[in-house]
């Protein structure tokens, strides 16, 4: 990322600026970062005298359920409180802003997204949120909900949250109707539940897959101020997002019990204002379990699983061409195929990217896309240099597997901007001309379903 964005977006304004819902005021004021806490150290975080309580999916919510109530009140307060407070919601905003490498006037070198350490930090992000919530109120039996996207019926916004005249609704430009798609990318949330780690959680170096579909996709779709990822903490509806981004997660740790990204992965740690504005630091281990932050999920992601019948690994003879090809018998019994594009490059900090395979013959043949959100609403850097990594996996058709699964095929990304979605919906693959670049890729394989 580069160290001098900053001056760049100095002077930007966060907020819908002339975009109104429903005649709410457009949230538009002078942002700053401060950094969110103490240059001391912090103190390890130590589980509260907690119950472990359901957090329940939004759309089964009616206005007049008694969580919905607490959370509408406790809502309410923190977006009274100034920016001076760290359980205000502008500073929850910049906490999340600061944690992506995204405060307008400091550059702070922290970068949450596009690793393994996606999950983690949102985790304990939420955690806090919620038990600064539930302070605010003098109640910490509130919880958070989730956005169960994975059902169909439930793509539109969850009502609790678009009712009128209420703290969970923030200004808006972009219709409620459908804000999370294409479809697809959340059609195939359960068959998640059976990637292997490191296209799950990502590594080191790169992002997983749920990060880059349902997530960003989520996001980049809801738009507005969820739509740039330094100001998407700033909705309601973020931490609903994020709710069942980290359902995802409860889900697939209940199918992989104990699996984790390991090297530096449990070394992690990750420093939040708690509810008694205390500057503390909690580990990847203390919120492994999320009983041990209180909370369980009403439900787990179904999975979709289908017996594997084998994984093949190919050469790639440069970082977008494949080598020797596989033997074809071992794809001929395929009732599908996994493609897992490892480590893959993203030429750009932002944008809708679809993959294309280029098979000798000339043939271009789509295999699927992934999103990545933009740091901030309107362009204006430069960021051309910048690289982001993902590990991708595509669901093909057999028939393709076996089309592309020669030598001398190429893979390519044809990029649209993200950055112009909260103003044109429609943007999302449909619009704007593609930027055609040669796909880098660090590994690449086959699982035969
Ligand atoms: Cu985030």
């Amino acid at each position: 990322m580069s160290s001098s964005r900053g001056r760049f977006i100095s002077g930007l304004t966060a907020g819908t600026g002339a975009l109104l819902v429903r005649g709410a005021p457009a949230v538009a004021q002078p942002y700053n970062c401060f950094r969110p806490g103490p240059r001391t150290r912090a103190t390890p975080w130590t589980k509260p005298d907690q119950k472990v309580l359901e957090r329940k999916a939004a759309w089964s919510l009616s206005a007049a359920d008694a969580n919905v109530v607490k959370l509408r009140a406790a809502y309410k307060k923190m977006q009274a409180l100034p920016q001076s407070d760290p359980h205000s919601m502008i500073a929850q905003r910049n906490m999340h802003a600061y944690y992506c490498d995204d405060c307008p006037n400091i550059s702070t070198n922290q970068q949450i997204h596009g690793s393994y350490r996606f999950f983690p930090w949102h985790r304990a992000f939420l955690y806090f949120h919620e038990r600064i919530l539930g302070s605010l109120i003098g109640d910490f039996s509130l919880r958070l909900t989730y956005f169960d996207w994975e059902v169909a019926a439930h793509r539109a916004m969850p009502p609790i949250y678009t009712a009128a005249g209420q703290s969970l609704l923030h200004p808006r430009a972009l219709p409620n109707g459908s804000p999370v798609y294409p479809a697809s990318d959340f059609t195939i949330v359960p068959s998640m539940m059976t990637y292997v780690v490191d296209d799950f959680m990502g590594d080191a170096g790169a992002g997983g897959t749920p990060e880059a579909k349902p997530h960003d996709y989520g996001h980049t779709a809801m738009g507005d101020d969820m739509g740039v990822l330094n100001t998407a903490a700033f909705d309601p509806i973020f931490f609903c997002h994020h709710g069942n981004v980290d359902r995802m997660w409860a889900s697939w740790q209940h199918y992989h019990p104990g699996i984790d990204p390991g090297g530096a992965y449990s070394t992690l740690r990750f420093s939040f204002w708690d509810e008694h504005k205390k500057w503390v630091s909690i580990g990847v281990a203390d919120v492994a379990d999320t009983t041990n932050l209180g909370y369980t999920y009403a439900s787990f992601i179904p999975t979709t699983a289908r017996v594997v019948k084998r994984e093949i690994l190919l050469q790639l003879a440069t970082p977008s061409r494949i080598g020797p090809p596989p033997p074809p018998e071992q794809l001929s019994d395929a009732a599908s195929v996994d493609i897992h594009l490892r480590g893959l490059a993203v030429p750009a900090d932002e944008g809708f990217f679809l993959v294309q395979a280029v098979t000798p013959d000339g043939k271009s043949h789509d295999l699927g896309t992934f999103a990545t959100i933009p740091h901030v609403a309107g362009g204006g850097m430069s960021m051309s240099s910048d690289l982001r990594k993902v590990n991708l996996v595509l669901a093909v058709a057999p028939e393709v597997a076996r089309q592309i699964a020669t030598a001398g095929t190429t893979f390519r990304i044809q990029q649209r901007s993200a950055r112009n979605a909260r103003s044109s919906p429609n943007l999302l693959l449909g619009q704007g001309v593609p930027k055609v670049t040669p796909a880098r890729i660090g590994a690449l394989s086959l699982t035969v379903r």
